[in-house]
Order: structure tokens, then C-alpha cells, then sequence
């Protein structure tokens, strides 16, 4: 297989758009679909300032890349969610949080970047399966904790800190298996708010995924082949969601009939932008105010959340 661009020997075959290029010509393709992702889609502008979530692995970690070559102003936020051996009921040997904390920690000096640190134990007094296992939340599992925390966090430190928007990581993959568990569940409120773009709104900030329209293994070509390491393992607690369930069965779909990932989520975003599939006035939004501990919006009387499980956490007599 020759690169379409040298006619070298190439290295990546992206079978979806017809395409083969060299190492050399995939590095610069990726972040210019990139930018011409950015500028489509309206994210940011050069003149903005960018926090990019950074888990340590490879769509993070990339993305921070993809944005400081192409020039843009990105600091780094890394969430310690003390998901290892030492603390929580996994065992001992698992170190998913300190090893992606280093991995993250070993690019931003490697590069002279800013990495915020956050870490949810010192904040909050208990890391995240601590913090699941004592507020009863999320059927024996800490996702539903530790999302509301990311979520909650990576949304206070943007807004403290004075970025203008919050990038995250999420691929095709990601996205195609988030609107494929929404599309089989219909959940219109969910269907409207899944978007490359969400505008920052009462007190949340401006969300953007820069990479969603690249394939997992296209973010995996581009950090081997500009030698970022990163966290191969995923967090231990990722293991049998629901998720990952649905990205298996897209990729059945995609071996037969490439490029099906893609055009399934490009034409829902079509279809999004023009309301052909939901008129937005039928869906319910709920009043939302700040909630009167953090600020952010909520739709509950007076503590959001977030604030209610760590109050439920904090009540709890230590043993
Ligand atoms: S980090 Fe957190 Fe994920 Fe681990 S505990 Fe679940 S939500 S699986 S993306
Ligand atoms: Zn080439
Ligand atoms: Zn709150």
C-alpha cells in the first residue's frame, strides 16, 4: 500500500475514507482534519484559552498534542481519582491513577506545558470508590460517582481558573457508542445534548470534542507514531459497561461495512443541525439555579449532586 500523498510506503490505512498515507503525511493530516473540525464546528479560537482534560491516555494526551502544534493555547487538567491498589477494594498491583498521573505529568514537563493537578482525595477527603461505596450511588459500581465528579470538577477548575472552554478527548468510538445506547432508548433530552459543541450556559462552561470525528485506532496511530506514551490499561471498573458492549457491536458493523461508524454520527449530527429529528420545544428542560454550595446549575431546590453525595459522605461517622 503506497501513501496517496509521496507514493512512500504507508503506514496507516484508513480503509473508511479511502485513504493510505505514510507516517510523515499522517502526522500532518490528523491535525489538519483537526483544525478543519475546530473551524467547522466553531470551537475555540486562537485567541482563546483551552483546558483540555487529560486522563493519561491516548485521546487525551493526543489531543493536547494536536492543539499545541497547532498552536493553540491549551493547559492541561488532571483529575487523581485514586482509582489504585492502595485505596480502594481492588487489590493490590492496580495502579490505574498513579501510573496515568504520571504518564500525564512525564508529557506536560516533556513539552514545558501546564498540568493542573487535582486530586479528588485531598479535596474531598476520600477517593472516588470511597466516596461510591459510602454515598450508596451507582449499584456497586464508582462510575456514576466519578462521572458527576469529572464533570463537576473539570467544570469548577475552568470556571475558577478563567478558561473559555474545556476540551475533552472523546473519539468516534466514543461518540458512536453513546448515541447508539441513546438511539436504542430514545432519549430525546440526551439525542439533542450530544454534540461536537456544547455553548457554555448559566455558570457551566463551554464543552468541545475536537476528536469526534476520528476513529479510536487513528488517535492510536498518531501517539505511536509521535511517540507519546500513554495508559494502555483502562480503568479497572471500565470492565463489562455497557459501553463497551455497544462499541464491540459497532465494530462488527464497521469489519463488514467500513465507514459505518462514521456516517451513522455524521448524519445524526445532520439531521441534529436540522431539526429534522426532534423539535427542541418538546423536550423538557428543567428551571435550572445555582446551587447554593458550588455555584453550578442544577435543577434540584438547593444543593446539586455533587454537593448532596459529599454531604451524605461527610454525615457518615468514620469508622
Ligand atoms: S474512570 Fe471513573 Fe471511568 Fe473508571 S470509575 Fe468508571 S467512570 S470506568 S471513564
Ligand atoms: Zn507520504
Ligand atoms: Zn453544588
Amino acid at each position: 500500500m503506497k501513501c496517496k500523498k509521496c507514493g512512500g510506503k504507508a503506514s496507516v490505512n484508513m480503509r473508511q475514507h479511502k485513504l493510505a498515507l505514510c507516517k510523515e503525511h499522517y502526522l500532518e493530516w490528523l491535525p489538519e482534519q483537526t483544525e478543519r473540525f475546530i473551524k467547522k464546528y466553531e470551537m475555540f479560537t486562537r485567541h482563546e484559552n483551552i483546558l483540555v482534560a487529560v486522563s493519561g491516555g491516548k485521546d487525551s494526551l493526543g489531543l493536547w498534542d494536536i492543539l499545541v502544534r497547532l498552536g493553540y493555547q491549551a493547559d492541561g487538567l488532571y483529575l487523581g481519582l485514586g482509582i489504585d491498589g492502595r485505596r480502594s477494594p481492588l487489590g493490590e498491583g492496580i495502579n490505574y491513577s498513579h501510573e496515568s498521573q504520571r504518564l500525564a505529568e512525564k508529557f506536560a514537563n516533556h513539552h514545558g506545558l501546564k498540568l493542573h493537578v487535582v486530586d479528588i482525595e485531598k479535596e474531598y477527603g476520600q477517593p472516588i470508590p470511597v466516596l461510591s461505596e459510602i454515598s450508596h450511588r451507582g449499584h456497586g459500581k464508582p462510575c456514576a460517582v466519578c462521572g458527576l465528579t469529572k464533570r463537576h470538577e473539570m467544570n469548577r477548575i475552568a470556571r475558577d481558573l478563567g478558561y473559555d472552554v474545556l476540551a475533552t478527548g472523546h473519539n468516534l468510538d466514543d461518540e458512536a457508542a453513546v448515541l447508539f445506547g441513546n438511539t436504542l432508548s430514545w432519549s430525546a433530552d440526551f439525542l439533542l445534548r450530544q454534540s461536537p459543541v456544547l455553548p457554555s450556559a448559566s455558570g457551566l462552561a463551554r464543552k468541545v470534542k475536537p476528536l469526534c470525528r476520528f476513529y479510536e485506532r487513528e488517535m492510536t496511530a498518531y501517539c505511536l507514531a509521535r511517540g507519546i506514551e500513554y495508559i494502555y490499561e483502562e480503568c479497572p471498573f471500565a470492565e463489562g459497561a455497557q459501553s463497551i458492549y455497544y462499541k464491540e457491536l459497532l465494530n462488527k458493523l464497521e469489519t463488514d461495512r467500513p465507514g459505518a461508524k462514521l456516517t451513522f454520527y455524521l448524519r445524526f449530527l445532520e439531521a441534529r443541525k436540522s431539526g429534522e429529528l426532534f423539535v427542541e420545544s418538546h423536550v423538557t428542560h428543567g428551571h435550572l439555579h445555582p446551587c447554593t454550595k458550588c455555584g453550578q446549575p442544577t435543577s434540584a431546590p438547593d444543593l446539586c449532586s455533587f454537593c448532596r453525595t459529599i454531604e451524605k459522605v461527610n454525615s457518615v461517622p468514620a469508622v
